[in-house]
């Protein structure tokens, strides 16, 4: 017991150093690589023998670490700290929220169908806290409701959670406390059943959604906002967010979990999935639906299972329009617009947004209309990823070279299709008289030397961040020599 709470805390605290260290994803890249490699290992333990808890594909959670475990007597024992963790959405924006082991979301724990697990729970957070095993069909002791099933954790307390899991799928842990729900405590739970599922994947990967509203100029989420303005995949905001890495013709899964005050209609581009799983655990294939978005609503799991058929870096987002922005607000456009924005430490009146004068699309009103978020526009500015001032160069168009889209033309486009530049006409001469401008971002891509490169997004079309925002990130289906170049980086960064 000893030496295994001197391995945790071993662990505990590499992992503190590195977050305190910098803000770069450096660890959880590092150890992106790892659960790549795992799949390497099944590969090869696949070739031959049967079926074994290591035959069982590992989850990929970019971004997020696994929790490591020691076997105890036939127990698993795993060690979660609840404690201030801060973390970075995009690069440069800090977040300070809570979570687990250093990381937002807590890293993912997994199982096999049948294991018996005991896990602590350590708080290290100023305040009280409990948690809750969701979906898990364990005794009432174990189910974390504190005043019903157990005191309160206290700042400095741990408690002992211990059962046997005889269910499989995507499930997921969190505090029950709701604004701490709000403020990072989650992870992913993996239980993989004992006989493998069929039909088997080549890749199965594992999503925590969230939103977070911070306001300008601050690292620390408002858990009593209805209003949010990052919007999360694993703990990052596009461009950010880590690819998910595909070789023609693997059959994917993707397990999405929600937790936060919106549902995310989660969809992908250019691939027809199956709904194969809930929050409860696998659909029986009769039951499974063909679709391209799925909505995962607020503390639901989704499977989705496709088979890679088609070259290409497809899209996988929330098609809820205001969460495909960072910093979202209302009236985006003059939120952003340099010189227009609505700034913080201005009276009541503006920063409630009641009119004096002009209209509520008026340039000098705008900003803070029906948000409590509030605007610093020139702060904002500095790390909006696709900001307005080059609308005359976006309407030049930008030509897209590179890539596997366009070097692959995947579904056999025509070659003559793509961009072409008409005419001005009136509307886009003289912008500003066309009423409702601006709304979206004008397409100036953010320089790529702004964008920290990731060994997963090696080979991307150039200016491929552009419109990268919010809870968004690629999957990429790479032909097998790219896929091997770009594994070969996953591995280096080990
Ligand atoms: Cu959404």
């Amino acid at each position: 017991m000893i030496n295994t709470r001197r391995q945790f805390f071993g662990l505990l605290g590499a992992g503190l150093v590195s977050a305190k260290g910098s803000l770069s994803a450096a660890p959880a890249t590092a150890s992106l690589a790892g659960q790549y490699d795992h799949g390497h290992a099944r590969e090869r333990a696949s070739s031959g023998g049967s079926p074994s808890t290591e035959d069982l594909l590992p989850v990929i959670t970019p971004n997020v670490p696994k929790l490591p475990w020691t076997m105890e007597q036939g127990v698993k024992v795993f060690n979660l700290v609840a404690e201030p963790v801060t973390s970075e959405l995009v690069s440069g924006r800090a977040l300070n929220g809570w979570g687990y082991n250093g990381t937002i979301p807590g890293p993912t724990i997994e199982i096999t169908q049948g294991d018996r697990v005991r896990i602590i729970v350590e708080n290290r957070l100023p305040e009280p806290t409990s948690m809750h095993w969701h979906g898990f069909e364990i005794p009432i002791a174990m189910d974390g409701m504190p005043g019903i099933s157990q005191p309160l954790i206290q700042p400095g307390g741990r408690f002992v959670y211990e059962f046997t899991l005889h269910q499989a799928g995507t499930f997921f842990y969190h505090s029950h406390m709701a604004m701490q729900e709000m403020t990072g405590l989650i992870g992913l739970f993996i239980m993989h059943p004992k006989e493998p599922l069929t039909p088997r994947v080549d890749k199965d990967f594992g999503i925590i959604l969230q939103e977070w509203a911070i306001l300008p100029s601050n690292t620390v989420p408002n858990t009593m906002s209805m209003e949010f303005n990052w919007l999360t995949m694993n703990g990052k905001s596009g461009p950010a967010t880590t690819p998910l890495i595909v070789k023609l013709g693997d059959r994917v899964r993707i397990r999405l979990v929600n937790m936060g005050m919106d549902h995310h209609p989660i969809h992908l581009h250019g691939n027809t999935f199956y709904v194969t799983g809930t929050e409860a655990g696998r659909i029986p294939p009769a039951a499974w639906a063909p679709a391209n978005t799925v909505l995962v609503g607020v503390a639901q799991a989704r499977d989705i299972e496709f088979d890679a058929k088609y070259l290409g870096d497809w899209m996988l987002h929330c098609h809820m329009p205001h969460h495909m922005m960072n910093q979202m607000a209302s009236m985006v456009g003059p939120m952003l617009e340099s010189g227009h924005g609505m700034q913080t430490g201005m009276g009541m009146e503006e920063g409630m947004g009641m009119l004096r004068q002009g209209d509520a699309l008026a340039r000098e009103n705008g900003p803070s209309l029906g948000r409590s978020i509030g605007i610093s526009a020139e702060h904002e500015r500095a790390i909006t990823n696709a900001p307005l001032g080059g609308r005359q160069r976006a309407m030049a168009g930008m030509a897209m070279t590179g890539g596997v889209g366009s070097q692959h033309q995947g579904h056999g486009h025509e070659q003559q299709a793509g961009q072409e530049q008409m005419t001005h006409p009136a509307s886009t001469s003289d912008p500003w008289r066309v009423p409702g401008y601006p709304q979206d971002m004008a397409m100036t891509m953010m320089s790529m030397s702004k964008v920290p490169p990731q060994p997963e997004t090696y080979g991307l079309a150039p200016g491929w961040s552009g419109e990268m925002m919010g809870m968004m990130t690629l999957v990429r289906v790479l032909p097998p020599d790219l896929y091997e170049q770009v594994m070969e980086r996953v591995r280096a960064s080990a």
